[in-house]
């Protein structure tokens, strides 16, 4: 036996001895074993079939009650030094943290079967991706990390081989406890590749390839090893040429970027001939090429998406996608046993997210953050290019968030520099995908607040890092799809639309169109945005595509501020960025 699968077996008993279950499970994979433990979760009650003749294969998951978030208060990076883990994180000592998890897991898993998950994030055979092992004795995060992550026997394999080559695995344990929100912690020790997560069973949480793994332990080794792991979707727009370029875009959760990952083109665009190729919906990973470009993959393999608001308008996609082998958290049924949330036109919801007999006084029918999770092979999008071992080539990284009022439609940055200012001064109305109040405006950088597993500071400087001599770097860009009028009605119709102000990016990316320079970056003539035939009103056009000087005076300053909060370790290339446009608004 190879001296990794040694160390595995250690740890497996080092924790079967803490947690006492009553057996032990090596995941393999298979499809038999998915079966077993499907069989086993609708005998507990676990899983409920959904109508196997509209929906088959397809099962809804009820979650306690107060377990359907991620809980960014009980979310912690312990480095040994607080200021590595930064203002960004909640941040405890390594050994009292490790001493208050132990204590909670201590016989924790008595009378459950303990699972042990190899898995592997990205396709198996790509140099980009990493492994992990997942500990659980939870059998619906077996069931979704089957769908998110390459998991078993191929992945256990790759673990031993890259033992040989000193290469480590990711070790996270995970138990749901009594899902008591009072005893509950998710625990990130970047320096010892490790992650322990008690008390909850809802994705961010549990799944601890996603946010845990793919997010702030891999962020962590990305800035030791010169990459970046970001907070991201990467999609292919296929232009009536036939050619593709890759775009990354960056917003927190729950704001729309599955929808844009699996955008369809609007009609005219579709007659002419272009197409969107699906990579990835919310995480990417990105290493500089021998070429000097940044290369990407997605190191997920399924997609865990927010299901309220997914219709055949906003995104067909994913609805096609949804009829066959899917798992669905806290949606509501139909009296024929469909599941159905708010926003899909037909359907009559029986049963609430709680199983509730439905009552419009009591609130949504589904859980605003219910999910489905499912395999990304099932997406018809899904990019031929997906499962390169080398990635794909990364164009354009675009960034974006929820913003009212104020931000433009899009602007392009004038450098990488000024790319990273912006990424990093981004800010968002919160969402329902963490537990908290929704709506408040929050600094959310690289949409990467809740899964940056070290200082921002720091980070900030890395992303600057990449601006060497032969870089090909893409350009970068901030969207902006929420901006509403005086009305409060939105003022851009997003959605397949929003393939209008890509057209627009890919054209700059070429260097093929002109744009208007101002203080806060380039901005699009109107006349180069297709929007002929889409209604808009001229003067909301102006509205989305207007630099509100005053309004933006008053932004820099709060920028400047939100950089000081990272003291000495906010990089001084930054600030004096702020300060150049500082001085262009004052013109
Ligand atoms: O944290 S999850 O991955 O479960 C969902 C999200 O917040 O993006
Ligand atoms: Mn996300």
């Amino acid at each position: 036996m190879s001296s990794q699968l040694e160390a595995l077996n250690r740890w497996v008993d080092e924790v079967a001895r803490l947690t006492q279950p009553d057996r032990i499970v090596w995941c393999d994979g298979s499809d038999a074993e998915a079966r077993q433990l499907n069989d086993l979760m609708v005998a507990r009650g676990d899983l409920i079939p959904l109508n196997a003749n509209t929906h088959p294969n397809c099962f809804l998951h009820r979650s306690s009650k107060s377990d359907v978030a991620r809980v960014e208060h009980l979310t912690l990076v312990c480095t040994p030094e607080r200021e590595d883990a930064g203002p960004n994180n909640h941040w405890m000592a390594p050994a009292e943290a490790h001493a208050k998890m132990d204590a909670l897991f201590a016989g924790c898993m008595k009378g459950r079967t303990m699972y042990v998950i190899p898995y592997c994030m990205g396709p198996i055979d790509s140099p980009i991706s990493r492994c992990g092992v997942e500990i659980t004795d939870s059998p619906y995060v077996v069931a979704n990390m089957r769908i998110m992550t390459r998991m078993g026997s191929a992945a256990l394999a790759r673990i031993e081989r890259e033992g040989a080559q000193g290469k480590p695995f990711v070790k996270g344990l995970h138990s749901i406890g009594e899902l008591d929100p009072e005893r509950r912690f998710i625990m990130h020790f970047p320096e010892e590749l490790t992650i322990k997560s008690f008390g909850s069973g809802y994705g961010g949480n549990a799944l601890l390839g996603k946010k845990c793994h793919a997010l702030r332990i891999a962020s962590y080794q990305a800035r030791r090893e010169g990459w970046l792991a970001e907070h991201m979707l990467i999609v292919g727009i296929e232009n009536p040429k036939g050619e593709t370029k890759y775009v990354a875009a960056a917003f927190p959760s729950a704001c729309g970027k599955t929808n844009l990952a699996m955008l369809i083109p609007p009609e005219g665009y579709r007659k002419a001939g272009w197409k969107v190729w699906t990579v990835g919906d919310d995480i990417c990973w990105m290493t500089p090429g021998a070429d000097g470009r940044l290369w990407a993959i997605n190191p997920e393999a399924g997609f865990f998406g927010v299901a309220p608001g997914t219709s055949q308008k906003t995104n067909p996609n994913a609805l096609a996608m949804l009829g066959h082998d899917t798992i669905f958290t806290n949606v509501a049924v139909t009296a024929d046993n469909n599941p159905w949330w708010e926003g899909l036109p037909d359907g009559t919801p029986v049963k609430d997210w709680q199983g509730r007999d439905y009552q419009p006084g009591n609130g949504p029918a589904a859980h605003p953050n219910s999910r489905f999770t499912v395999a990304a092979k099932q997406c018809a999008s899904f990019s031929p290019h997906a499962e390169d071992a080398k990635g794909v080539p990364i164009s354009a990284i675009v960034f974006g968030g929820r913003r009212e009022s104020l931000v433009p439609l899009v602007f392009q940055a004038r450098d990488w520099t000024h790319g990273v200012l912006i990424g990093a001064a981004m800010a968002s109305e919160t969402t329902a995908a963490a537990t908290g109040a929704v709506g408040v405006v929050r600094r959310d950088p690289m949409a990467m607040k809740p899964f940056c597993g070290y200082n921002y500071g720091d980070y900030f400087a890395h992303w600057l890092s990449f601006d060497q001599p032969g870089a090909k770097l893409p350009q970068v860009f901030h969207v902006n799809w929420f901006r509403k009028g005086s009305d409060g009605k939105f003022l851009w119709p997003g959605f397949g639309d929003n393939l209008r102000v890509l057209e627009w990016i890919l054209k700059r990316v070429e260097g093929s169109t002109a744009a208007h320079d101002t203080a806060i970056g380039h901005l699009p003539h109107a006349a180069d945005l297709d929007v002929a035939g889409l209604g808009l009103d001229p003067h909301h056009v102006s509205e989305l595509l207007h630099v509100d000087a005053e309004g933006w005076k008053r932004e820099i300053g709060e920028i400047g501020a939100y950089l000081d909060s990272y003291g000495e370790r906010a990089p001084a290339a930054l600030h004096r960025e702020r300060e150049r446009i500082a001085e262009a608004l004052k013109d």
